[in-house]
């Protein structure tokens, strides 16, 4: 029994009709199409945007097999995110058990999910939102496993890694359909616009993971975005949103890829200092900015001799 968790029947019912009549029909991508100005209006008004089939079943069913891979034998399973708003979205007992298993930076180990933050159509896209330049900064796997998957407290992905400017755009990669019984992406609509947001980031225990106040920020007060295996829900780094516990039996598998303009310069969090790929157009530089360093991050695997 999952404490403070799905919202009301009415509440539900609420929610969905305020997804149909907000969400504007968004054709499926053939290659050559391109978000209408319509989508691009109703991101920069909303905050979001639910772009169906970006990738292909083919594409999709290669993308989930390479996860399954992944989760069997890279991915860590953890507790997940720590923080008092875990006693408020789960009970004591479902919240010893609940789990994530997660890792960052697929690409560095499948060649697949390289194609997949590469893909023409979604950069493409990506484009659209934040214009002609986009850099790559970082992908990470977000699996709900059964039962007691990890619910995500309201909060900002800017406070995970914060840039200077909005011209940050992360994608969610559907590998399952997502609905309200396996913790489908939820967003305050419109929250975006007010820029970053001061995060809880200790409790009584010490620090913890960032998220926001749970009796201002209610989970229950998001929209809804369900989707199917294949699409993209792609939103700002200043959008609210969170998402539920999966109570079904299955994995419920999203991975998240950030994009940004690679003049948005990363001030601090996860990633910082890091050069990504550039997925579209050019990396400027700045009067006398030196090239990176080909000096890499240290190699951990420990030496057999010497
Ligand atoms: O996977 C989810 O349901 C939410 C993940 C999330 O909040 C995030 O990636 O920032």
């Amino acid at each position: 029994m999952v404490s403070g968790g799905l919202s009301s029947p009415a509440d539900q019912i609420l929610s969905t009709i305020t997804m149909v009549l907000c969400c504007p029909y968004l054709p499926a991508f053939d290659g050559a199409a391109l978000l209408t100005k319509n989508h691009i209006e109703f991101f920069n008004e909303h905050g979001y945007l639910h772009m169906p089939e970006v990738f292909s079943p083919d594409e999709t069913l290669e993308l989930e097999t390479e996860l399954d891979w992944l989760i069997g034998s890279w991915a860590g399973r953890s507790p997940g995110w720590s923080g008092d708003w875990r006693q408020v979205y789960m009970d004591p007992e479902t919240e010893k058990k609940s789990k994530l298993v997660a890792m960052h930076d697929l690409y560095f180990y499948s060649d697949a999910w390289m194609r997949a933050v590469t893909h023409p159509h979604l950069t493409a896209a990506i484009s659209q939102l934040i214009g002609p330049n986009v850099e790559v900064h970082h992908s990470t796997m977000h699996v709900k496993p059964p039962e007691t998957g990890h619910p995500f407290p309201m909060h900002q992905d800017w406070a995970f890694y914060q840039h200077e400017d909005s011209r940050y755009i992360d994608v969610l990669v559907h590998l399952d359909d997502t609905d309200a019984n396996n913790g489908e992406i939820r967003f305050l609509d419109g929250s975006h616009k007010e820029g970053a947001r001061a995060h809880i980031t200790s409790n009584a225990s010490g620090p913890c993971t960032p998220f926001l106040p749970t009796d201002q920020y209610r989970l229950a007060d998001a929209i809804p975005v369900p989707a199917k295996a294949g699409d993209v829900v792609c939103f700002s780094i200043h959008t609210v949103h969170g998402s539920y516990i999966n109570q079904t039996p299955r994995n419920r598998r999203i991975v998240r890829i950030g994009y940004r303009d690679p003049d948005n310069r990363q001030t601090a969090g996860q990633s910082v200092g890091r050069p990504g790929i550039m997925v579209k157009g050019r990396r400027r530089r700045e009067p006398e900015q030196p090239l990176f360093s080909i000096n890499g991050p240290h190699i951990s695997r420990k030496m057999k001799s010497g």
